[in-house]
């Protein structure tokens, strides 16, 4: 036996199991137990602001700047929350329990020392808040419409707290003009990616980052910069690794329609965005997703068609893809996946799919290097 300084036994760390904790998910593709699972209550457009445009598809900066802090179109909030409804049966009768977050007012215009704006909404728990291991994280959001965004699941936060989890929030961000590149002109879309944010103070969003046991892939990106990233490393401390790593992507945003590992050794990636399968991934499988097949028509407020690669894994065989998504259903079958299939194209329409309208508070599993 060898033993430290004090005397004491030096053996590795346990391997800490996730069932002793109410929250726990190291992967993507441990099997969900808890999940917590958006709303649109209130959705609307946000105050318009210059960190907007670099992600936002061109077409609707005109509809952004005329609705600011207007609610969305009613009928497709109620369509959107339909969808919801469905997808949270599923994700029950798969055994998986469901939480929601409590509704906050969205259109009410609040200020800052510096700033004043309304909010957006509630719908994507995936970009607010981080879960690793057994810890919570409340994310620096960069986009001043979202800064109140982590109150609709303060009720959550406290339960678990109370319940034995970790809780804590990165440094609130002031989001003054500073933190914003003031010159920022767009780089078109096959130009060198620019992106809005600056180096002022740590910020970033929860979907910049993918979860692979001890390693964390990240990008930066335009609500996400290298300040938030090497906080959130000094934050994890030395049991994870975070890889940044850079994909084709002139306007990104969140990683998780880009770079998808979706089980041991199978990874789901962008076509474009990702030219070359990174090293690290050295030895998995790889799938470039299939074309996305949402009809022109369908509007999309905030992202590209690629939302098809958003799914959310239920463990290593079992995912969620959009019901009229033949062909990423038949490309997940194909790559060895049982999809289960759900309405979500109205709730697409508010800027995500499964992945990104869901945080899984806990899936069973230990802490383990898979790459
Ligand atoms: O492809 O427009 C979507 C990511 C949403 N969290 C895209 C990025």
């Amino acid at each position: 036996m060898i033993l430290d300084d004090l005397g004491n036994p030096n053996e590795p760390p346990p391997r800490r199991d996730t069932s002793a904790y109410p929250v726990g998910s190291y992967t993507e593709w441990d099997p969900l137990e808890e999940v917590i699972v958006g709303i649109v209550d209130g959705a609307g457009f946000p105050t318009w602001h210059m960190s907007l445009p670099p992600v936002l598809p061109a077409d609707q900066h005109d509809t952004f700047r005329s609705r600011a802090g207007r609610p969305f179109p009613p009928e497709q909030v109620e369509a959107a929350r339909r969808e919801l409804e469905q997808f949270v049966h599923i994700l029950e009768a798969e055994g998986v329990t469901v939480r929601r977050p409590e509704p906050i007012p969205q259109q009410q215009t609040y200020r800052t020392l510096d700033w004043t704006s309304t909010g957006m909404y509630a719908a994507m728990p995936r970009d607010a808040l981080l879960v690793v291991g057994d810890e919570i994280i409340e994310c620096p959001m960069a986009w001043r419409s979202r800064y109140f965004e982590t109150l609709a699941y303060r009720p959550l936060l406290k339960e678990y707290f109370h319940a034995g989890a970790r809780w804590s929030a990165a440094p609130k961000p002031e989001l003054k003009d500073e933190q914003y590149d003031q010159d920022w002109t767009d780089p078109g879309a096959d130009g060198p990616t620019r992106l809005v944010v600056t180096e002022f103070e740590p910020t970033f969003d929860a979907a910049d980052f993918t979860r692979c046991g001890r390693d964390i892939i990240a990008q930066t990106s335009n609500v996400t910069n290298t300040f938030g990233i090497e906080w959130l490393r000094r934050h994890l401390g030395d049991e994870y690794r975070i890889h940044v790593l850079e994909f084709k992507d002139a306007h990104p945003m969140h990683i998780d329609a880009t770079l998808v590992p979706m089980a041991p050794g199978k990874l789901l990636i962008h076509p474009e965005r990702v030219p070359e399968v990174p090293k690290l991934f050295k030895g998995w499988d790889v799938m470039a997703a299939p074309q996305p097949v949402i009809p022109d028509g369908h509007p999309l407020y905030m992202t590209s068609k690629w939302l098809n690669m958003n799914i959310l894994m239920l463990d290593e065989e079992r995912v969620i893809v959009e019901r009229r998504d033949e062909p990423m259903i038949t490309a997940m079958r194909r790559f060895g996946f049982t999809p289960i299939p759900c309405d979500f194209r109205n709730f697409n329409s508010f800027g995500g799919s499964f992945h990104c309208a869901t945080l899984d508070v806990r899936r069973r599993g230990t802490l383990e290097s898979y790459l």
